[in-house]
C-alpha cells in the first residue's frame, strides 16, 4: 500500500517534470525589448508568446501618472482586427527600484485560441491623469508554438429527458389568488403605486427592500425605468384580457398613470445623459447620485410597453385624440405624452454605447440593440398609424440601421450571440449571459430577425443555460420530492460576483429562470405555427442537450404531423415546466420571490419581492398558456382585478 502510493508519487512527478520540460522547450516567447526603453518612449512591449492556445504579453510602462489604461490590439484567427481582439493589459509589478519611473505590464489571455491571433497591431498606453496617449506600433505576425490549442470543451450530456407539460406546474400557476401566479400579481401590484411617503401615481418600487421596508439592504427604493416598463408590460398584457369592467378600467388607470410619469421623467431639468437616466426616486425626480449611466434600453422599452397599450386601448374603443395626447404626441403634448420623444431618442441615439440591463458595462449591447429595435419597428408602424409619416421614417430608416448591425454579435469562432461587442470588461471572458436570451424576449419585433428559434438563439441558449452547471451547487439536486425534473438554475453570467447585497459569488436569479422557461414556451409555439423544425449545424447542440430523443440531424426539416416534431415540442415544454418547478423548489413557502436564491442552499437571497421577479414569473405563464392553447388563462388571472392592498 505504502510501497504503492510512493510509486504512484514518483512517478506523477516524472509526468509533471516531463510536462514543464515539453513545454517549456516548445514555447516559444518573442523578446522584443529586454530592457526599460531609453530611447524617449513610453511603451514598447517586452515578450509575447501565443503558446498552447495562450496569449502572454509583457510591455514596459513609464510610470507618469496614477490612472493607466494599457491595451494590446491584435487580429483574429481571420487577420481582423475587430473589437474583440484587444486585451486588456494589467499592472504585473514595479521594476525601477526605487525610481519607480517604469512598470511591467501584461496578460495571460488563456481563451484567446477561441478567436485566434494572427498579428500583434500595436500597445496603447492611455495615460488618463494627464490626458495623453501613446503607442506602441508592433506589426509582428505571431507564430503559435506549444501543445496544441485546447478544442473548446464539447456541450454536457444531458442529466434528464423530461417531456410535456406537468400537472404540478398546472397547478402551482393556476390563474387564482392562492396560486403562485395569484400571489405574484397581487406582490407585483403592491410595489406599483407604492405605499412610500411620497411616491408619485405611475412610478413602480423595484422590490420592497430599502428605507420603508422592514429590509433595508440593499436600497431598492427606487423607480428604475428599465424595471418599471416590463412591470407595466404585464399590466398591458392583464389590461388587454380583461373582460371584467372594473379590472379594465383599474389597469387602464393605472397604464395612464404611468405614460404621465414617464413624461414627467422626460422632462426632469436633472437629467445627466439624456433620456437614457436609469433611476429616479419614487416622487419621480432624478437621481444623481453616481450610477452606470446612460442605460439606453429604457426609453425603448418604455415606447414599447406604451405603443403595445395604445393599441389595446383603441382596440377597446379608446379615442385616437387621447392616444395622441396622453401617449404619443411629445411634440404638441410635451408634458404628457412621451413615445414619440422616446422614439426619437432611440433613432438618434442608438448607436451610442450605453450601460448594459445590470448597469455594470458600458458597451454595444445585444439586449439593449434588440429592444432599441423592436421599438423603432413598432413605431415606425405605430407612428404612421398616427398620421405622423415623418416621424415614422426617421424610425423606419433607425430600425434599418439598426438591423445591419446585429450580426456583429455573432461570434462564429465561439458559436455564440455574445451579449456585448467589444473587449472584455470586468473578465466576462465567456461572453456569457442571459441578457441574450431577455432580449429575445423583451425584443423581438415579430419579424423574423433574432426570433426564439432562431438557431443562433438556441445554441446561445445552451451555452447559457449549461454554463451555470459547474458552478452552482444546487444544480447537483436534479429532481424534487416526488421525482420531477429540476430544471437548470439560471443566473445572469457565469462570472458574476454580486450577492444580492454586495460582491461575493454570483447566485441564480428567479428572473432569470424564468426568462429560460418562457424562452422555450415561445419557442415551441413558434414552431408550432411554423408547422415545421428546422435544424442546422448551428442549432444541433441544442436539440442533442435538450430533445435527445427527437433524434434530429443538421440539415434536416421536419414536418409537424413526423415523430421527431412531437419530441421536440414536448421537450420544450418539459424542459420549460422544469426550469419553473426549479423557481417553485426554491421559493418560499408564503410565495414571495425574492432577487436571487443562494448558489449553495437555494435559499432566497438579495432584495425582497423584487417587482421584476413578479413580472417574469407572470410573462412566462402567459407564454405557458398560449403554448396549451389556454386564452382564458390570462383573462380569468386578469379579472382577479388588483387585490385591495393587504
Ligand atoms: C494580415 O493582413 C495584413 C494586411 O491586411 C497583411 O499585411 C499581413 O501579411 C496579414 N498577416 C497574416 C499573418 O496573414
Ligand atoms: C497562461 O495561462 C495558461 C492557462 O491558464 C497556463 O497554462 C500558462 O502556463 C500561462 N502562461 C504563463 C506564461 O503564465
Ligand atoms: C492600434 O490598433 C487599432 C486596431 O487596429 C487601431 O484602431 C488603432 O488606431 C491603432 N493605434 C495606432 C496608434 O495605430
Ligand atoms: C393617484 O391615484 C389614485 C388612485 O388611482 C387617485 O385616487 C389619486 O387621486 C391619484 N393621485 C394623484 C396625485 O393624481
Ligand atoms: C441623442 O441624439 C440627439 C440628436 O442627435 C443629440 O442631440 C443628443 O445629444 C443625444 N443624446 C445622447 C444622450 O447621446
Ligand atoms: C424626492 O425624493 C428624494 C429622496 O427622498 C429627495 O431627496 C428629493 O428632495 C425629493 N424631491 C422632491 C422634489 O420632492
Ligand atoms: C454578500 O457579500 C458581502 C460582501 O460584499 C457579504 O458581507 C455578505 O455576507 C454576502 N451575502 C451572502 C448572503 O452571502
Ligand atoms: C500576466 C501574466 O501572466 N504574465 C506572464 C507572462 O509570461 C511571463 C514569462 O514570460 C510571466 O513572468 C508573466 O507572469
Amino acid at each position: 500500500m505504502l510501497a504503492g502510493t510512493a510509486v504512484v508519487s514518483a512517478l506523477s512527478v516524472l509526468a509533471l517534470f516531463l510536462t514543464d520540460a515539453v513545454l517549456a522547450q516548445t514555447c516559444k516567447t518573442e523578446t522584443l525589448q529586454s530592457t526599460m526603453p531609453t530611447d524617449g518612449s513610453e511603451v514598447a512591449l517586452n515578450t509575447c508568446s501565443y503558446c498552447g492556445g495562450s496569449l502572454n504579453v509583457t510591455v514596459y510602462i513609464a510610470n507618469l501618472c496614477y490612472n493607466k489604461v494599457v491595451r494590446l490590439y491584435y487580429t483574429n484567427a481571420q487577420n481582423q482586427s475587430t473589437p474583440l481582439s484587444v486585451a486588456s493589459l494589467n499592472w504585473i509589478k514595479e521594476i525601477d527600484g526605487t525610481n519607480y519611473a517604469w512598470e511591467l505590464w501584461g496578460a495571460n489571455i488563456s481563451d484567446a485560441y477561441l478567436d485566434g491571433l494572427t498579428e500583434i497591431l500595436n500597445v496603447t498606453y492611455n495615460a488618463v491623469d494627464i490626458g495623453k496617449t501613446y503607442v506602441d506600433i508592433v506589426d509582428l505576425a505571431v507564430v503559435a508554438s506549444g501543445a496544441a490549442a485546447p478544442t473548446p470543451a464539447a456541450p454536457p450530456k444531458p442529466y434528464a429527458t423530461p417531456l410535456g407539460f406537468s400537472d404540478d406546474i398546472t397547478k402551482w400557476l393556476q390563474p387564482n389568488k392562492d396560486s403562485e401566479d395569484g400571489i405574484a400579481m397581487a406582490r407585483m401590484f403592491m410595489n406599483i403605486n407604492p405605499n412610500v411617503v411620497g411616491a408619485v401615481n405611475g412610478t413602480v418600487v423595484a422590490a420592497q427592500s430599502g428605507p420603508t421596508y422592514p429590509q433595508h439592504d440593499p436600497d431598492y427604493e427606487y423607480d428604475w425605468v428599465r424595471d418599471s416598463s416590463l412591470t407595466m408590460d404585464v399590466v398591458q398584457t392583464l389590461y388587454a384580457a380583461a373582460n371584467s369592467k372594473t379590472a379594465k378600467s383599474q389597469y387602464e388607470t393605472i397604464l395612464f398613470q404611468y405614460a404621465g410619469a414617464r413624461a414627467t421623467e422626460q422632462n426632469d431639468p436633472g437629467l445627466q445623459t439624456g433620456l437614457g437616466e436609469p433611476k429616479f426616486y419614487l416622487n419621480n425626480t432624478i437621481f444623481t447620485g453616481p450610477w452606470g449611466r446612460p442605460q439606453n434600453d429604457g426609453p425603448a422599452t418604455a415606447a414599447i410597453t406604451l405603443m403595445e397599450f395604445a393599441k389595446d386601448y383603441l382596440n377597446a374603443g379608446g379615442s385616437l385624440a387621447t392616444v395622441k395626447s396622453k401617449i404619443y404626441d411629445s411634440a404638441t403634448y410635451p408634458l404628457q405624452a412621451p413615445v414619440m420623444r422616446d422614439l426619437l431618442f432611440v433613432a438618434s441615439n442608438w448607436s451610442s454605447p450605453s450601460f448594459d440591463l445590470w448597469e455594470e458595462e458600458e458597451a454595444d449591447h445585444f439586449y439593449t440593440r434588440m429592444v432599441q429595435r423592436r421599438a423603432l419597428v413598432t413605431g415606425a408602424t405605430f407612428a404612421h398609424q398616427m398620421g405622423d409619416a415623418a416621424t415614422s421614417a426617421t424610425l423606419s430608416s433607425a430600425a434599418a440601421a439598426i438591423s445591419a448591425t446585429m450580426s456583429q454579435f455573432w461570434d462564429p469562432n465561439r458559436q455564440l450571440i455574445l451579449y456585448e461587442y467589444g473587449p472584455v470588461l470586468h473578465d466576462k471572458n465567456s461572453y456569457i449571459d442571459i441578457a441574450v436570451v431577455l432580449g429575445v424576449i423583451h425584443g423581438y419585433a415579430g419579424d423574423g430577425v433574432y426570433s426564439y428559434t432562431n438557431d443562433e438563439v438556441l445554441v446561445s441558449a445552451l451555452k447559457i443555460s449549461t454554463s451555470f452547471l459547474p458552478i452552482y451547487h444546487i444544480a447537483s439536486v436534479t429532481s424534487d420530492a416526488s421525482g420531477q425534473v429540476l430544471g437548470i438554475p439560471i443566473g445572469r453570467y457565469p462570472e458574476d460576483v454580486y450577492n444580492g447585497t454586495g460582491f461575493g459569488l454570483g447566485n441564480p436569479w428567479y428572473l432569470c429562470t424564468a426568462a429560460m422557461a418562457e424562452h422555450f414556451y415561445r419557442a415551441a409555439s413558434e414552431y408550432k405555427s411554423a408547422g415545421s423544425i428546422a435544424v442546422t449545424s448551428v442549432s444541433i447542440p441544442f436539440f442533442n442537450y435538450f430533445a435527445p430523443q427527437a433524434g434530429v440531424s443538421a440539415g434536416s426539416t421536419y414536418k409537424a404531423n413526423s415523430a421527431a416534431f412531437k419530441a421536440v415540442i414536448q421537450s420544450l415544454e418539459g424542459w420549460a415546466d422544469a426550469f419553473i418547478r426549479r423557481i417553485k423548489y426554491h421559493t418560499p413557502a408564503d410565495g414571495h420571490l425574492a432577487e436571487e436564491f443562494n448558489r449553495d442552499t437555494g435559499v432566497p437571497q438579495g432584495a425582497a419581492d423584487l417587482t421584476w421577479s413578479y413580472a417574469s414569473l407572470l410573462t412566462a405563464s402567459f407564454a405557458r398558456a398560449e403554448l396549451m392553447g389556454s386564452p382564458n388563462y390570462v383573462t380569468r388571472l386578469a379579472n382577479m382585478g388588483i387585490a385591495p392592498s393587504s
